[in-house]
């Protein structure tokens, strides 16, 4: 049977994501929406509304209207969601980059999304020219934020006298456009719509006691979708204020939460590792943490309770994926009480069931099936690829997450397993298609297949077996640093075994179950 949300259905308006969440201000107008860590410097609502408008003004001047692609390509700051809410105002789409890309991986997301125009700062700049000069994009085309020789500054967008073009989007429009390997393959552009976006942050709002006069800090990046929604759009959605670093250092990290008493903090799990176990943080007033949210990776449960005693806060964990918008099952914060190796309840408006991969029976409580979900928080499909849409979104609505997962009779899941090919790196994808796509590419390598293993820490890592050609030699370190020199640091292969030959199906495709069952063995 399939397992409904046991919280009642909310209502989803049908309206695009700003008029959701930028109507009606009122006397919170003047209140910090937005700070930023590193300096202090602060946005209020009223003037971020301001700048949201002008943005979208100046990239209507410049041709940028409905349906086309703006990439994002910027650390967080509060910029960053001026620019983000001005690209959607001005009825455009945005594709938003991970900030460790290499020009080749920005260039494939540029040329697969169709972007126009590329925002970035001024570090990102040679990275973004020499992206936009392998796709055909000129170097006008690429606005730095804080200003560079030659090319638009936000300071110019925000100079201008235009007014922002009339709203045409609707919630059946796209609104973002991230990108995600889901189940299989590369890197796919996730069609998520600003219905998707609204009913996400609809649906979360019952879970969490996330107010006016809550502190959020944004470290995980906004162009992945756990912070885009669960940061800084819940942030504006409750009118919080959202405290942004750029990146993750630790002692930055405790400092700013300390300094601005911030209240809730999202981490991904290798977070947890450093505050249950670093002597630093005992330097630090952590007293204003109220809540640490875990998601985008398994969480230990023994770990989550050593920093919830450390730091006298409740630890609480979620489950996610881009395609999902990205939340589709929590804990909420008034159930603490609940296994912390769980990710808790459906959340309103979800109904998932579970299905065993092998015989495609549907599976009740106390057994293992592929987690299976569907609600208004679910991706129309991926980005001009039907059929990886078809693979992964069912004639019924529901998507396939890849993930195995049990269901208690209350209703509580836990996710146990993955049965899809995605290996996470400290909460970041790693598609094994691409890095073996990549490996092919060496003249010494004849074969090549990566999995994920778990490293003397339990963090799981890319593993690759590879298959030397004939009469060649080609040692580990050879393969990593060849790797390494194309890819983003989180993809990196940390582990390499050569093996004579890459177990196969029939048809060809690599049987990744025989190579983790070799793994278990060894
Ligand atoms: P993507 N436990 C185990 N695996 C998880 C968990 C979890 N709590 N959360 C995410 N994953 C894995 O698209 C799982 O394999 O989105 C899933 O299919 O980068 C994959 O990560 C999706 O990776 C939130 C808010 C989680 C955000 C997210 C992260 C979304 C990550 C919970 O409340």
């Amino acid at each position: 049977m399939p397992v409904r949300s046991p919280y009642p259905d909310v209502e989803i308006p049908d309206v695009s994501l700003f008029d959701f969440l930028f109507t009606g201000f009122g006397e919170r107008a003047g209140d910090p929406a937005l700070i930023d860590g590193s300096s202090g410097a602060t946005i209020t609502f009223g003037e971020l509304e301001g700048m949201v408008g002008k943005i979208a003004a100046a990239l209507a001047e410049r041709g940028i209207g409905a349906g086309d692609v703006v990439a994002l390509f910027a650390p967080n700051t509060p910029h960053y969601v001026a620019v983000f809410h001005g690209i959607l105002r001005a009825n455009a789409v945005v594709t938003s980059v991970n900030s460790l890309y290499t020009p080749g991986e920005l260039a494939h997301q540029l040329a697969d999304s169709g972007a126009q125009l590329v925002f970035t700062v001024s570090p990102f700049l040679d990275r973004a020219m020499a992206a936009a000069a392998e796709v055909g994009l000129p170097p006008q085309a690429i606005v730095v934020l804080d200003g560079a020789e030659g090319h638009t500054g936000l300071r110019d967008l925000l100079a201008t006298t235009a007014e922002p073009p009339a709203q045409t989007v609707t919630g059946a429009d796209t609104a973002v456009l991230p990108y995600s390997s889901g189940t299989t393959g590369r890197a796919k552009g996730v069609v998520l719509t600003h219905r998707n976006l609204v009913a996400n942050l609809q649906q979360i709002s019952v879970m969490g006691k996330v107010a006016g006069d809550t502190k959020i800090l944004a470290v995980l990046p906004f162009f992945h979708i756990y912070g885009m929604t669960v940061m800084m759009n819940q942030g504006l959605h409750k009118r919080s204020t959202v405290v942004t670093m750029p990146r993750f250092d630790l002692q930055e990290f405790l400092r700013v939460i300390s300094e601005y008493r911030v209240g809730r903090v999202y981490i991904a799990p290798p977070v947890a590792v450093a505050l249950a176990k670093h002597p630093i943080v005992d330097q630090y007033d952590l007293s204003c943490i109220d809540v640490i949210f875990s998601g985008a990776a398994p969480l230990d449960a023994e770990l989550g309770h050593a920093v919830a005693k450390r730091l006298g806060c409740t630890v609480l964990q979620g489950y996610g994926m881009t395609e999902l918008s990205p939340v589709s099952h929590c804990m909420p914060d008034d159930r603490p009480d609940l296994d912390l190796n769980s990710c808790g309840f459906a959340i309103p408006n979800v109904v998932s069931k579970l299905v065993d991969p092998e015989t495609g029976e549907e599976v009740g409580p106390g057994g293992r099936g592929e987690l299976w979900v569907k609600g208004p928080n679910v991706m129309s499909g991926y980005l001009n690829n039907p059929e990886a849409t078809a693979i992964t979104l069912d004639d019924e609505g529901y998507l396939h997450t890849g993930d195995v997962a049990t269901v208690t009779e209350e209703g509580v899941f836990t996710i146990v397993d993955r049965v899809k090919e995605l290996i996470k790196y400290k909460g970041y994808q790693v598609p094994p298609a691409e890095l073996e796509a990549l490996l092919l590419t060496h003249d010494k390598i004849a074969d090549a297949a990566v999995i994920g293993v778990h490293d003397a820490d339990g963090e799981e890592v890319p593993k690759a077996f590879v298959v030397r050609q004939q009469d060649t030699d080609l040692t580990a370190d050879e393969v990593m640093t060849f790797v390494a020199e194309r890819i983003a640091p989180h993809k990196k292969v940390r582990v390499v075994e050569f093996i004579d030959q890459i177990p196969k199906s029939a048809s060809g495709k690599i049987l990744r179950k025989d190579l983790r069952a070799r793994e278990r063995a060894s």
